[in-house]
């Protein structure tokens, strides 16, 4: 049994999603990889009765919102503030339940806090300050971070890699393995020249990232993944750039002037200065973010896309262990990426320039149904390998599965006891219950115990496939008592048949809650429920008898349907 159905204390969970550069607005390959899961999962854990903290962010310092600042005319504040905004309401559009959405550049809190780790680790001794040879552009008489250069993968030969790693074999860049490197800014060859900067040789963390993913929550690749850098051996990476927009580095030292530090060391601190944050629009000292952070009754997740991998199990874990005032987190929870199918049936990677980006922002505003693209992505989620965003597939579940399947059960279910028994779950006489109303009910329970096992051990696709396979089953239940038969005949055996599967139906709303929030809030409303009050074990529990039912609202409308003439 799960731990939230029989702890008695209240489990203290905070999950965050990747906090997505401020230049860009989300598509549907950021939503699957790494938003939707977080939030499916929230949502249950809430549910659940946990005290759950979603806390998620811009990510706002760094090259990449500098070049597209430099591109737009603008100045990276402006990008990061427009972006935003543009992200958090797309995510909200989408049914994202952040409790705070912030921003790296923004959050009061986060500059000090990510200061106050980089001093602490620095007092420790962890940091080498050394110089190093760093690709620079002379033209621009700038040096040139990670993604500033492109060039080609020494290890691999795959062309057009940014500077820190390589897309393809997922091996480590720096100026020696990255080859005909050029700038990004001019064009132009980049030339090496010695810099300054404070690094943390990940290889004296080693230990701790090893003993950290023997019982972390990870996906298996993932696990596998990260093995296998820690076999080939873990690298000095500096935590410090030369750039004019950054968190300043905090040291007293004639070496550090204009230096900010590194965009991949300040971002994942976000996690803790915007749940920091959190607390204290809550009216709570900022301290009380440490119930999560620093307590070992409490649980934290991280949620990001396969590229992020290293930054999260390996740096970010290098980075706690040196500071050691905060927990370790419990999972890492990877997504891979999506591929887009193209019209004409042509598979390619998602990309921005070549235009083959479903944008979150153009399907909500064309009036596409939030659930129907959660449910599509969870679907397809890539959990274990990277899957295929096929549009028509979007449409065809949409019309399959939801509107067929889920939706005309529940609106035919519901209208036909109003008319019939009217508007109340019927009561039943026991005398009435056969086998098959019997093994609907058991095959509500065993669902519900494989769904929470899903989510529990967050795979997601699983438990919606889980739910779904159980609304096949009272497809076939009602086909097979054909209440619209029996209440001829024998009005007391078909108000046990609606009795039962109203309880299933209900049980279907509860469990899809966290999936498709909208359309599964309008089944449990039928019954009178409001959504605050609706527990996780209800979808087994609660005893409907006599509840008040209405009718909802057509729950999907088929796409792709000619108006039907009146
Ligand atoms: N901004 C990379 C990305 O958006 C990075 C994630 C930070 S999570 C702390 O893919
Ligand atoms: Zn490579």
């Amino acid at each position: 049994m799960s731990a939230a159905a029989t702890a008695s204390k209240k489990r203290k969970v905070l999950v965050t999603a990747a906090l997505p550069y401020s230049n860009n607005r989300p598509h549907v390959g950021h939503l699957g990889g790494a938003y939707i899961p977080a939030d499916i999962y929230v949502r249950y854990l809430r549910l659940a009765g946990a005290d759950v903290r979603f806390v998620c962010g811009s990510d706002d310092h760094g090259v990449a919102i500098m070049i597209t600042a430099e591109k737009e005319g603008k100045t990276p504040a402006e990008v990061a503030n427009y972006y935003r905004a543009k992200q958090a309401e797309d995510f909200a559009g989408m049914g994202i339940s952040f409790d705070i959405y912030s921003g790296t550049s923004v959050c009061p809190l986060h500059a000090a806090q990510s200061q106050r780790f980089f001093r602490h680790i620095h007092d420790k001794g962890y940091f080498e300050k050394q110089s190093s040879r760093q690709f620079y552009d002379e033209a621009r008489a700038a040096f040139l971070p990670d993604r500033y250069v492109k060039g080609e993968c020494g290890f691999c030969g795959t062309p057009d890699q940014n500077g820190d790693q390589c897309e393809n074999c997922g091996k480590m860049l720096d100026v020696d393995s990255l080859k005909n490197a050029r700038s990004v800014l001019s064009g132009e060859p980049a030339v090496v020249k010695d810099t300054v900067h404070w690094f943390l040789d990940l290889s004296r963390f080693g230990t701790e990232v090893e003993r950290w993913l023997e019982t972390a929550k990870v996906r298996e690749q993932t696990k596998a993944y990260v093995s296998g850098l820690l076999s080939t051996g873990l690298v000095k990476r500096a935590m410090t750039r030369d750039l004019s927009w950054g968190i300043p580095v905090p040291l007293q030292d004639p070496d550090a002037t204009g230096k900010v530090l590194y965009v991949w060391f300040d971002a994942p601190i976000g996690y803790i200065s915007f749940s920091q944050e959190l607390c204290q629009r809550a009216g709570q000292s900022a301290s009380a973010a440490d119930a999560w952070w620093r307590s070992d009754d409490a649980e934290v997740y991280h949620f990001i896309g396969e590229d992020n991998t290293v930054f999260h199990c390996i740096i970010w874990i290098a980075m706690l262990a040196a500071e050691g005032s905060t927990r370790l987190p419990n999972g890492v929870i990877v997504n891979h990426f999506f591929n887009m199918q193209l019209p004409g049936g042509a598979v390619e990677k998602i990309s921005k320039s070549r235009g083959t980006a479903v944008w979150i922002g153009d399907y909500l505003e064309a009036g596409g149904d939030p659930d129907t693209l959660r449910y599509y992505l969870t679907s397809i989620a890539s959990e274990k390998s990277r899957s295929v965003f096929k549009p028509d597939d979007l449409e065809h579940r949409h019309n399959g599965e939801l509107a067929d399947t889920l939706g005309n059960l529940v609106n035919r279910i519901t209208s036909f006891t109003i008319k019939h028994c009217g508007p109340n779950v019927p009561e039943i006489d026991a005398d009435k219950i056969t086998d098959l109303d019997r093994a609907l009910e058991a095959g509500l329970r065993s669902t519900f115990d494989d769904v929470t096992r899903e989510l529990e051990g967050h795979s997601f696709k699983a438990a919606l496939e889980r739910v779904m396979q159980f609304a096949r089953e009272c497809n076939k239940y009602v086909d097979e008592k054909a209440p619209w038969s029996s209440r001829k005949t024998d009005m007391e055996a078909t108000k046990v048949t609606l009795n039962y599967v109203l309880h299933a139906i209900h049980g279907l709303g509860v469990m899809l809650l966290p999936f498709i929030p909208g359309a599964a809030s309008k089944i449990v409303g039928a019954f009178g429920r409001d959504l605050p009050s609706v527990q996780w074990l209800d979808a087994v529990e609660a005893r409907l008898v006599g509840a008040p039912l209405s009718q909802p609202p057509i729950l999907f409308q088929k796409l792709g349907a000619q108006p039907t003439q009146k």
